[in-house]
């Protein structure tokens, strides 16, 4: 039999980072059916016509929503052409019976627990409509399939986050009680990936168990190899703070996303000020990632983010808000939505919902400004003389190969939104 894997493309262009889910489920599929042919298609990286793909089983992520449309659409396509489609991730697991409509089998859920029935059914001709993938422990994993010629690969460690901020996917997919990976295992997977710079795609890395992350970190220490992540500033702002961050370091820690903020507004309370601080000195590059255009935020929010940027010396990476089907938050705003169900345009740089105070071209127009700003080429080289010292040039290096892509994502997000406001004035 042969299985066709694919991750779809996105909007904007990406870091060069080998996807996990293509690497991972291939390793699951390798385990499962050894003698299958498996294929993983990246069209990031490689574009491909979809006229080219030939399979009897084709799985396709639909993680990231705003590819939903794209993978729908491909979807379709092959299975006019005869061939059987599976849908899963974060966007089928939450909406699973329209993602039905273009498949012919969802994974709600985690694949790990009927990936391997799925793949027999598909072999007998006899998929069933849903698959309820049931949370496992995350022992035993198998070793993902890597891909060649990606600068960076990623990792997981843990899955689940008991924090349930209402604007984030992850609980809905994998939990509110946090899985973890037998830290031997990680080592070698780390020891194992190509390459010197991986990404740790954990939630939240040091969020849940303080005690379990240092151990983890401890014991990466050898690998000598230098990583990202993503994380709070809760952790940093605790005794507990300095030890975690030495640990941190030790390990290969070189930029953290401060994604988990949830109720950031433009201001950062004194504790949290700090803790940037504090991650500076330990070498670590913090980078926030912060929402914004929530109902609850003002007009000069946005303003503001740029008066912190210079106050702590940061890279800013700014998103509109995106309401993701499955949260709460998108249950929340659902009498205030305006683009539900048109995918496209959850790309975090739309206004996907009336605002009390500020229009919809409003807060684009304020979003693109402040990306603009962030993204500038003057901004990008002076963040380079704020990236501690101790960390050249590998950590200079990195952030140029990930910051550079993702500047020419967001100016691509300007433009596109230019022409479309032009057209709209012309209308
Ligand atoms: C890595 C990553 C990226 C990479 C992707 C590129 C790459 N080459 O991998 C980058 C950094 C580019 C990225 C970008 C974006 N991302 Co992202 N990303 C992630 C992240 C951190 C890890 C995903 C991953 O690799 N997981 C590892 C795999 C093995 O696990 P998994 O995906 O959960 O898969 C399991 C199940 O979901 C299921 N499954 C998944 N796919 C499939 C497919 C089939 C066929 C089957 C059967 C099962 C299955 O089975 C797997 C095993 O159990 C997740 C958060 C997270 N921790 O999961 C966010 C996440 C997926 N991203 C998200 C988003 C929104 C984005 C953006 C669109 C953000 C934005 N607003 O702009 C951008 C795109 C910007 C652009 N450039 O256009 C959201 C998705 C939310 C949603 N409901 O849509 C997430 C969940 C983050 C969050 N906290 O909300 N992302
Ligand atoms: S935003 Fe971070 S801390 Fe909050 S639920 Fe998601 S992973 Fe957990």
């Amino acid at each position: 039999m042969k299985i066709c894997l694919i991750d779809p493309p996105l909007p904007y262009s990406s870091p060069p980072l080998a996807p996990l889910i293509l690497e991972y489920l291939g390793g699951l599929t390798k385990r499962a059916m050894p003698d299958a042919e498996i294929e993983l298609l990246d069209p990031k990286f490689r574009p491909f016509s979809v006229d080219e793909i030939k399979a009897d089983l084709v799985g396709i992520c639909g993680s990231r929503i705003v590819t939903l449309p794209w993978v729908y659409r491909t979807a379709d396509t092959l299975r006019k052409r005869g061939m059987r489609v599976v849908l899963g991730g974060f966007n089928p697991t939450a909406l699973p019976e329209q993602a039905k409509e273009h498949a012919d089998a969802v994974v709600i859920g985690e694949a790990e627990s009927v990936w391997t029935e799925v793949l027999e059914d598909a072999q007998r001709g006899k998929l069933e409509s849903f698959y309820y993938g049931r949370p496992l422990p995350l022992d035993n994993l198998p070793l993902p399939l890597r891909l060649p010629g990606y600068k960076f690969h990623a990792i997981f460690t843990m899955r689940g986050c008991p924090y349930q901020c209402k604007f984030c996917a992850i609980t809905g997919l994998y939990g509110k009680t946090p899985r973890y990976r037998p830290i031997e295992d990680v080592v070698k997977e780390v020891d194992a990936l190509p390459g010197n710079y991986y990404w740790n795609t954990d939630g939240n890395v040091w969020g849940c168990n303080l005690k379990r992350t240092i151990d983890l970190f401890t014991a990466l220490k050898g690998s000598k190899k230098k990583w990202f992540g993503f994380g709070d500033l809760k952790a940093v702002a605790t005794p507990s703070g300095d030890k975690l961050l030495k640990a941190a370091r030790d390990s290969g820690l070189l930029s953290l996303w401060l994604g988990c903020e949830e109720k950031f507004s433009g201001e950062m309370e004194k504790s949290k000020e700090d803790a940037v601080k504090k991650m500076k000195d330990h070498g670590i590059d913090p980078i926030l990632a912060v929402i914004l255009g929530k109902r609850t935020d003002n007009p000069d929010t946005f303003e503001r983010i740029v008066q912190l940027a210079d106050r702590l010396g940061i890279m800013v990476h700014p998103f509109l808000l995106v309401p993701y089907p499955g949260t709460e938050l998108y249950e929340e705003y659902k009498p205030f939505l305006l683009k539900n169900g048109q995918w496209e345009f959850y790309d975090g740089a739309h206004s996907l919902f009336s605002h009390p105070q500020m229009s919809d071209e409003q807060r684009e127009e304020k979003f693109f400004k402040l990306v603009l700003e962030m993204f500038s080429l003057k901004r990008v080289f002076k963040h380079l003389f704020e990236i501690p010292l101790s960390v050249f040039p590998a950590g200079h290096f990195a952030f140029i190969m990930r910051e550079l892509p993702i500047r020419k994502g967001m100016k691509a997000a300007y433009e596109k939104w230019l022409q479309n406001s032009k057209s709209q004035t012309r209308l």
